[in-house]
């Protein structure tokens, strides 16, 4: 395990998406744990508010860069010779988006992933930690979902599903590295302001204002949801930062357990003292009824299992949704 010596410091890694909601605590944790970080972003989703915590860290280096530029890697590597791991998170985020833009989002979710993947591979660098996605496993029904639910022959229900599951195949098959695939991950920074949002970031913001909470459906669909700082012990696991060797081939990251929406819907209404009553609206196109990880693979490779419960993980996304309030 690196400690936080200037020595240390040497060892670097690359994570693309830094100003995403996930990257951000990612890069955090990476620069906490004594490595140094170059961060790639384009700000197509994510913010600059999100880097304000490391910005400034004499570890961190920022590339202001589309993952569509070829030379991110060379030039990662000019900042830090000593670039060993690579976090490949830098996507076009939106399920719907890559409905209606499917050769863009094959372009940069697909595309530019495995050239990505390719080089660092072809560099012999240390760990290569792709973020898969559970939209890998398209709609298919047999629950929960196992890592060999998704094949050849799965049919993703969007280009956004398609491109995560041929990145992750793409790993798998050449032995180095691995895929992650998160379930519905949630916390402090989810932005809960498009209408393609996490289904948690707006029902707290939407409880915090007092308005009545949006159901799609009946709200008897689930989902296994993941706090994000399980994600991030999850990624430097795979990346053999941990307790574990390096990590090789694709792993379901969720907790294994389910709740419905109207369950989800109960709790933020309680955390977040709000009383008007649900808003029922159509059910959203495309949505899958039930997800459900499967997670003994990541468990005996990693010895990982989700450590932050959702209830737990709710009032800790509530109290950081409520200071932001408060100091906007
Ligand atoms: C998640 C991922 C998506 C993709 C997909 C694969 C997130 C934010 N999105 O989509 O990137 O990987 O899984 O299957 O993790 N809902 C409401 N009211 C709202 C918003 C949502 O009822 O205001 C419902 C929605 O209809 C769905 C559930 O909540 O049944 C979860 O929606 P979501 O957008 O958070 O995530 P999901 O599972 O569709």
């Amino acid at each position: 395990m690196p400690g936080s010596s200037a020595k240390d410091l040497k060892t670097a890694c690359l994570v693309t998406g830094c100003a995403g909601f996930v990257g951000s605590h990612l890069t955090e944790a990476l620069l906490g744990l004594g490595l140094a970080v170059v961060g790639v972003d384009n700000f197509f989703s994510g913010h600059r508010r999100n880097m304000a915590g490391f910005e400034a860290h004499p570890g961190f280096s920022f590339l202001e860069k589309n993952i569509l530029e070829p030379e991110i890697l060379a030039r990662a590597v000019d900042i830090r010779p000593g670039l060993a791991h690579v976090f490949h998170l830098a996507a076009i985020v939106s399920v719907p988006y890559s409905l209606a833009h499917p050769d863009e989002v094959m372009a940069v979710n697909h595309q530019a992933s495995v050239d990505l993947f390719d080089q660092a591979r072809a560099r012999g660098l240390a760990s290569f930690v792709f973020a898969g996605s559970a939209a890998e496993y398209g709609d298919c029904e047999s629950m929960p979902l196992a890592e060999s639910d998704a094949g050849p022959n799965t049919r993703q229900t969007s280009p956004y599903g398609r491109a995560k599951y041929l990145c992750s195949r793409h790993v798998e098959q050449a032995g180095f590295g691995s895929s992650l695939r998160f379930f519905n991950i949630y916390g402090p920074r989810q932005d809960p302001e498009s209408p393609y949002s996490g289904v948690v970031s707006r029902f707290i913001d939407q409880g915090l204002s007092g308005r009545p909470l949006t159901v799609f459906g009946d709200g008897g669909q689930s989902r296994d949801f993941l706090f994000v700082r399980d994600s991030v012990r999850a990624y430097v696991a795979a990346a053999g930062l941990g307790r574990v060797p390096v990590l090789s081939g694709v792993f379901n990251v969720g907790t294994g357990t389910s709740t419905t929406i109207l369950g989800l819907a109960e709790a933020v209404r309680r955390l977040t003292k709000n009383r008007a009553p649900l808003s029922f609206l159509p059910q959203r196109e495309g949505d899958v009824r039930r997800s459900l990880a499967e997670v003994s693979r990541f468990e005996r490779a990693a010895g990982f299992k989700a450590q932050t419960g959702l209830d737990k993980g709710l009032a800790r996304t509530v109290a950081w949704a409520r200071a932001q309030r408060g100091s906007a």
